[in-house]
């Protein structure tokens, strides 16, 4: 049953159109343009630290799947390629391999094709509404030695979904709180495509909890395809899926809010990331890496040399925007001028985030 919606899920995400709702605003930040970088390309350095391991650029593929041996045959592809590249990966929601063994091996195959990268455990967080705590987070992150759980948040999807149980009692943060304690790695707060408020960041910053995956509006958009799915049944939420496809936070405000919330978060930028140049406003706008999913996917089913090409050619649009703003190393990245106008500054006013509040928090400073 979850299986077979988890492939229903890979195939709309492939075929169908459920992205670019709304806009992820980061057409709003432009980096300024430095004619003179005092840089030469091959002295741009794109690595950075992610839970303690060094990274090749700060880019991860962000959960996905898992469960049978298709889905499995994608972790594969994906999970050899970001070895071979030193990127990171998460896997898609192990609930299904925590409840069935014959599903386990779709989901370990990722640590054994990549064993020296940074693997991100996934759980959704209605499970913990329903029972599951520290043993099968435990679980989760041993099955795969994972660097880190994240424990997605996606209350937008299940609503539309026509089998959706949409609960999201204030008792996970209380559980979450003790299991953090105990679970020997990072908690990260993970988004599913509609973003990461101000509000939402504080309640998970005061619980302890400083990773965030921001997943914004702007890519994916889960509540378009649920909304596919409800059309296929002829489910009655299908005219409501449709109201709400573009609900959320795009993910340029929703990387602001969660940085002016938690000024020391590690922020991943996520939700709509579909090349170089987005990295770069990314984590210039205060995210530490970026996050892509339905990208990856997609060239994973073509093959792990589709998948190379791509990210080669993602990491040099990085670069470009790094040697075009004068930015030797991701370090510099966070702190170069930008302007922040339009849609996205109404955004912030409105939200009561100055742009010279922002600017020292957005520098790391
Ligand atoms: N996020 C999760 O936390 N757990 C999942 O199991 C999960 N499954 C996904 C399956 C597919 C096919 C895709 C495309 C995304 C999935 N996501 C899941 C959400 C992504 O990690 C990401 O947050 C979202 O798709 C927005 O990023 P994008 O615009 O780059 O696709």
């Amino acid at each position: 049953m979850i299986t077979n919606r988890k492939l229903e899920h890979v195939e709309i995400c492939l075929y169908e159109d459920v992205e670019g709702y709304i806009p992820t605003l980061l057409d709003d930040v432009i980096l300024i343009h430095q004619a003179m970088p005092c840089l030469s390309f091959n002295e741009i350095n794109t690595s950075v630290k992610f839970l303690n391991k060094e990274i090749s650029a700060p880019l991860m593929v962000t959960g996905m799947t898992g469960g049978n041996e298709a889905l499995g045959k994608i972790n594969a592809t994906i999970a050899e390629v970001i070895e071979e590249l030193r990127l990171a990966m998460g896997v898609g929601s192990q609930r299904i391999a925590i409840e069935r063994a014959d599903a386990r091996e779709s989901f370990k195959i990722v640590r054994k094709k990549a064993p020296t990268s940074p693997i991100i455990a996934n759980i959704g967080a209605p499970q913990l509404a329903k029972g599951y705590g520290l043993k099968e987070l435990k679980e989760a992150v041993s099955m795969i030695e994972a660097d880190a759980i994240a424990v997605h948040l996606n209350p937008a999807q299940e609503l539309f979904q026509p089998e959706g149980e949409p609960e999201y009692p204030g008792d996970i943060l209380i559980k979450l709180k003790d299991i953090s304690k105990e679970l020997g790695v990072p908690i990260i707060i993970k988004e599913t495509g509609t973003g990461i408020s101000m509000e939402t960041a504080i309640k998970f910053k005061e619980i302890g909890i400083r990773y965030f995956d921001v997943s914004g509006q702007g890519g994916t958009s889960w509540i378009a395809v649920e909304m596919v799915r409800d059309k296929r049944k002829n489910n009655w939420k299908k005219e409501s899926a449709e109201l709400f496809a573009g609900w959320g936070i795009p993910t340029a405000a929703s990387i602001i809010e969660t940085r002016f919330a938690v000024p020391d978060a590690f922020i991943i930028g996520s939700g709509g990331i579909r090349n170089g140049l987005q990295i770069a406003k990314a984590i210039a706008l205060g995210a530490d890496i970026a996050g892509m999913a339905s990208p990856v996917l997609k060239k994973a089913v073509e093959g792990k040399e589709s998948l190379v090409s791509f990210f080669n050619k993602v990491i040099f649009e990085l670069k470009a925007a790094m040697m075009l703003t004068g930015a030797k190393n991701v370090e510099e990245l966070k702190r170069v001028p930008v302007v922040i106008w339009k849609e996205l500054r109404e955004w912030m006013e409105s939200r009561g985030i100055s742009l010279s509040t922002y600017e020292k928090l957005r520098k790391r400073e």
